[in-house]
Formats: C-alpha cells, sequence, structure tokens
C-alpha cells in the first residue's frame, strides 16, 4: 500500500514541505487545474507539476481526477472529439510517469454535503449529509451546496438539467461503455490504469442517475472491458455511506481480482435514514471497520495507492472543507499503523 495525500496545486493551503513530513508518506495525488474540462492536459504542464512535487521527495504517480465532460455523460454527437482529447492526456500522463487516473461518472454533481462544517462534541468540525435538506433543496435555483461545480449559471445549468432528462440510467450506462471502450486500450499502452470513483453518496439525487452505487454496478463496469486497466477507485466513504454495501467485502472481492488501484479511505456514522457525517479515521469513531477494512486490503496483497481520504477541521485550522492537513495525517499515520501491525503480526491471514 502505497501511502499518498491529495494536494490541491499551488493555491491549496497545505504545502508539500508539510505533507513530506507525515512518516510513510509515499506520494502526492493531484491534477491540473487551469486547463478547461475536454482539453488536453499539456505534457509541459504535467511535467512542471511532477518536478514541483519530486523537488520534495514525492512521487505523482497518481492523478485525481481527469474529469469527464458533460458532453460524454450524456453521449452527445460533440462526444468523440473530446474522448480524443482525453485518450491525449492518458498519453501524456503515462509518458510523465503517472500510473493511475481516477475519475468519476456523476452527472453534473459530485460529491454532495449540505453542511461542511458541522460542531461535534470534541470541538472539531466536519460534513455532513442530511437526507431532508436535500429534499428540501431547488436545485434549479442555482448549484450553492458545497463541492458543486459554481461555474454554471442558472441558464447553463438548466440546460444540461434538460439535457438529463433524456438520459436514465441505461443510457447513461451505454454512455459509460462507449467511453471505457475508447479509452481502455490507450491507458493500457500507455502503462497507466483506469480507476472509477463511486457516486457520493451512492444513490440517484436530484433526480439525476447515479451508476456506481454497489457491488453489483462495479462487476458491471469491470465486465464492460476485462482489463486491469479498466479498474477501481474503491472509496470507502462514498460506498459505505450506502447501508447495502460491505466496504470490506468489497474489498476482498474486487482487490481479490486485482482491480483496485487505488484506495480512499475514511470513516462515516451513518443513520437508518441514510444521513451520514464524516468521522474521525479510526474504527470506532464511525460505522465502518476501518480495521478490518485494511486488513482485507493487505490479505489480498494490495500493492497499489491509497490516501487518507477527508478529515475533519481539528485544531483551528481552516482551509478546504475536508482537506485540512492535521486529520488527515492523522488518517495517513493510523492507516500506516494497521498496515504495518497487520503485517508483522499476522502474517499467517496472507
Ligand atoms: C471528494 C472526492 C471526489 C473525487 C472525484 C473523483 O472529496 O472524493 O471529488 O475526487 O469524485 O473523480
Amino acid at each position: 500500500m502505497k501511502m499518498s495525500f491529495r494536494w490541491y496545486g499551488e493555491t491549496d493551503p497545505v504545502s508539500l514541505a508539510y505533507i513530506r513530513q507525515i512518516p510513510g508518506m509515499h506520494g502526492i495525488v493531484s491534477a491540473i487545474y487551469d486547463v478547461p474540462v475536454g482539453e488536453v492536459w499539456p505534457l509541459e504542464k504535467i511535467q512542471a507539476l511532477k518536478d514541483r512535487i519530486t523537488a520534495h521527495g514525492l512521487a505523482l504517480e497518481v492523478i485525481e481526477s481527469v474529469p469527464v465532460h458533460e458532453d460524454i455523460k450524456l453521449g452527445k454527437p460533440s462526444r468523440d472529439a473530446l474522448i480524443a482529447n482525453y485518450q491525449q492526456t492518458i498519453r501524456n500522463l503515462g509518458q510523465c510517469g503517472v500510473k493511475v487516473i481516477c475519475y468519476n461518472f456523476m452527472p453534473v454533481l459530485d460529491w454532495v454535503r449540505t453542511n461542511l462544517t458541522k460542531t461535534l462534541p470534541d470541538g472539531s468540525t466536519t460534513l455532513v449529509f442530511d437526507v431532508e435538506d436535500v429534499a428540501d433543496f431547488d436545485i434549479s435555483q442555482g448549484l450553492n451546496l458545497p463541492g458543486w461545480d459554481t461555474s454554471y449559471t442558472a441558464e447553463s445549468l438548466k440546460a444540461v438539467l434538460d439535457d438529463y432528462a433524456q438520459v436514465d440510467a441505461e443510457k447513461l450506462w451505454d454512455n459509460l461503455g462507449y467511453f471505457l471502450k475508447a479509452i481502455v486500450p490507450v491507458a493500457e499502452e500507455s502503462g497507466v490504469a483506469m480507476a472509477i470513483h463511486p457516486d457520493d453518496p451512492p444513490r440517484p439525487i436530484f433526480g439525476l442517475p447515479r451508476i456506481v452505487k454497489d457491488r453489483d454496478d462495479l462487476a458491471r463496469i469491470l465486465a464492460i472491458i476485462d482489463s486491469p486497466a479498466n479498474g477501481l477507485t474503491l472509496c470507502s466513504g462514498s460506498l459505505g455511506a450506502g447501508p447495502q454495501n460491505n466496504v470490506e467485502a468489497l474489498v476482498r472481492e474486487f482487490g481479490g481480482r486485482g482491480r483496485i488501484h487505488f484506495a480512499h479511505l475514511r470513516n462515516v456514522k451513518l443513520d437508518a435514514d441514510g444521513n451520514f457525517e464524516e468521522t474521525a479515521h479510526k474504527s470506532d469513531c464511525g460505522s465502518l471497520d476501518m480495521a478490518a477494512i485494511v486488513k482485507a486490503y493487505h490479505d489480498v496483497g494490495f500493492e497499489g495507492y491509497a490516501r487518507p481520504d477527508h478529515g475533519r477541521m481539528i485544531w483551528g485550522e481552516t482551509g478546504k472543507p475536508g482537506y485540512g492537513l492535521y486529520d488527515r495525517a492523522l488518517g495517513a499515520v493510523y492507516l500506516n499503523g494497521l498496515w504495518e501491525a497487520i503485517g508483522k503480526f499476522a502474517p499467517q491471514a496472507r
């Protein structure tokens, strides 16, 4: 398991110099943020990002994310040119030594939370999802929930939502299949593994279809092209927010098949109504047994990349919601500690 840390580039308040000081840190997970979605990421920009990171003794082997243009998800005629650009971005990334590309296929919205600063009893703040708040929200009034793409205007949002009225879940599956058939062979040639991120939370939202929610969806995606280059980002917190999902079993099944390339590790506390809050990583802080999940990775011989996913804001830190330094650093050390202990004291499990 190669421990990594997400870094949002030069504007990230967390510095590479600090990330380097976290024990057991292998690399940085990042992206090119100033190229519009759908355009090719130039080789020089990728190389410059890599040089910046390697100068701090860290690797750049995982990209999160190369975003998929909405026209590809919608299956519009413009998709072929956009897919050609995506293929070229894959080639450029492979040429710079990138091994894994994380992406998602969520229509319009990426991850959704309803509050980014809920105060917990210990005084830390965290991200929460409240089912009633979402039900009360009128998406057509604009995107202003946390984590959303605020580049939409009211008009462009209405246009894309109207487009999705014609795209149900099966159509979205067709469009994902079309995309994968075009990009996976290029990823193979480029020495890169694609790793789809599950929907967060793992259910349809605002009437938009979501198709990466559970075990059967993951199996169906992998069956579209049976290649290691068609793989998964297994996000414990996203999938774990679905009561139907047993994250440990998913790791054993898909990790055992060598199809998990990137592990997102975080804990969530769920209630019976679908509400959840993000917690510290440690097993007894949330609903997920993090020790059992890490042990499952160990048992299947996982050699891919992992990152502590979102953290709470602790010790007075402010910054990008979910992506402060302190709680994620604690998470990385805790996860590396579990990994070391499992390897040293339970080798018979392999
Ligand atoms: C949220 C992240 C997601 C993830 C994308 C991957 O914090 O987990 O935004 O990066 O869905 O494409």
